[in-house]
């Protein structure tokens, strides 16, 4: 009672105002990256990048700074379950709910806090939440609720697993859970996977042979190298191999050693092997996607959403946003999905990034276009800008 409880099983311990989540992030070797292969968006003076952090060629040079990312929703310092229990059955209950008074309980906890009070809900009241919510709120305003009150890697669990049950035709998610989380992450939510759906999340990935599904196969594993060591000589004996590999034709590509590179070594490596990749081939790994994938539009889009991944987690998640707003109508499952994973980890990075890549129309803007009503108010509290 009162107790924070185990902290989010998605998120590190003690999660305070600024969080550093090293693995998913890399760190500055914008220094040494040739104008393409720099950090996308201008640095934020509040944000520590560590600037004057640079790498030394022909030496190992592990390093220990790192990109810290800054949540918009963080744990509430004074909670008691019992009460926000309290609030949430009076605001359910009334005649004509109180969906204000819902969303400024729920999007002021943490996902660990959201679940212990639908813990306490359910002991008090004999209820649960997650079904009187689908009873008495409707369409997105629900759903959004309904993930908040979701662990974070069961609800991933379950995007997955429409994205490969056939149900939701859109591949991205595979990229933006195994190329944006760390090791832990992904084991946490393959774990969530195999209790739900009594299958591995890896024998779903299987029945495609797909060039893109074998990678994500491989990515499954999770044994991706959290060290933050930079390797120049590995990386240019790298970005040789794939540059050699591809020169003798990407299909027929040595695929270990490929999933090798993009499997187990560590963001920032990643990033000095596609520079030292541009160097060796003079262009850009993005073009040899583009070359070898040209009659497949699918996987050549979703390997660039790799790259993309790899260079700027908050990069491509703006981008998935915009993506998600765009044009007519809204991709609501996209929205809903980047905002309530992200907003308790590196939703003010992925804000900035997307101002900086919308020249200037912000994130807040873009939801205040195209939701309205509670379902509006929610995202814009959970991004922060309520
Ligand atoms: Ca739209």
């Amino acid at each position: 009672m009162g107790d924070y409880g185990d902290p989010p099983p998605l998120y590190p311990t003690n999660p305070t105002k600024e969080q550093v989540f090293s693995p998913t992030i890399g760190f500055n070797v914008g220094s040494l990256m040739s104008p393409s292969f720099a950090p996308s968006a201008p640095p934020d003076p509040g944000l520590d990048l560590h600037e004057d952090q640079t790498v030394q060629s022909n030496s190992y040079m592990p390093q220990s700074s790192q990109l810290t990312v800054t949540p918009t929703v963080v744990p509430a310092d004074y909670f008691d379950p019992q009460d926000d229990a309290n609030i949430l059955r009076r605001a359910i209950k009334s005649f004509g709910t109180d969906e204000k008074a819902i969303i400024n309980v729920l999007t002021k906890r943490s996902n660990a806090q959201r679940l212990e009070i639908a813990d306490q809900f359910k002991a008090l009241y004999d209820t649960d939440l997650i079904n009187l919510i689908q009873r008495k709120l409707g369409g997105n305003f629900a759903k959004t609720i309904i993930a908040l009150i979701t662990p974070l890697p069961q609800f991933y669990a379950k995007e997955l697993h429409d994205v490969l049950s056939g149900e939701v035709n859109d591949e991205t998610v595979l990229v933006e859970v195994l190329c944006t989380l760390n090791n832990a992450e992904i084991k946490a939510i393959k774990e969530a996977y195999h209790c739900t759906y009594r299958n591995t999340l890896k024998s779903h990935l299987k029945d495609d042979t797909r060039v893109f599904r074998r990678l994500m196969f491989s990515l499954c594993n999770a044994e991706r190298d959290e060290s933050m060591a930079v390797d120049p000589l590995g990386a240019t004996a790298d970005a040789e191999a794939l540059y050699n590999a591809e020169k003798e034709h990407w299909g027929s590509i040595d695929e270990y050693t490929f999933h090798t590179i993009l499997c187990q070594r560590n963001y920032s490596q990643l990033k000095l092997i596609f520079q030292e990749y541009h160097k060796i081939s003079k262009h850009d790994i993005e073009k040899t996607i583009k070359r070898e994938f040209s009659g497949d539009r699918t996987q050549e889009g979703l390997f660039l959403d790799i790259v993309s991944a790899i260079k700027s987690p908050q990069g491509f998640l703006a981008k998935c946003l915009h993506n998600s707003m765009k044009g007519l109508g809204t991709n609501n499952r996209d929205l809903i999905r980047v905002v309530v994973t992200r907003c308790e980890k590196d939703m003010k990075e992925i804000k900035r990034e997307y101002l900086f890549k919308n020249h200037g129309e912000s994130l807040a803007d873009a939801i205040r276009e195209d939701t309205s009503g509670d379902y509006k108010r929610c995202l814009l509290a959970l991004i922060g800008e309520a």
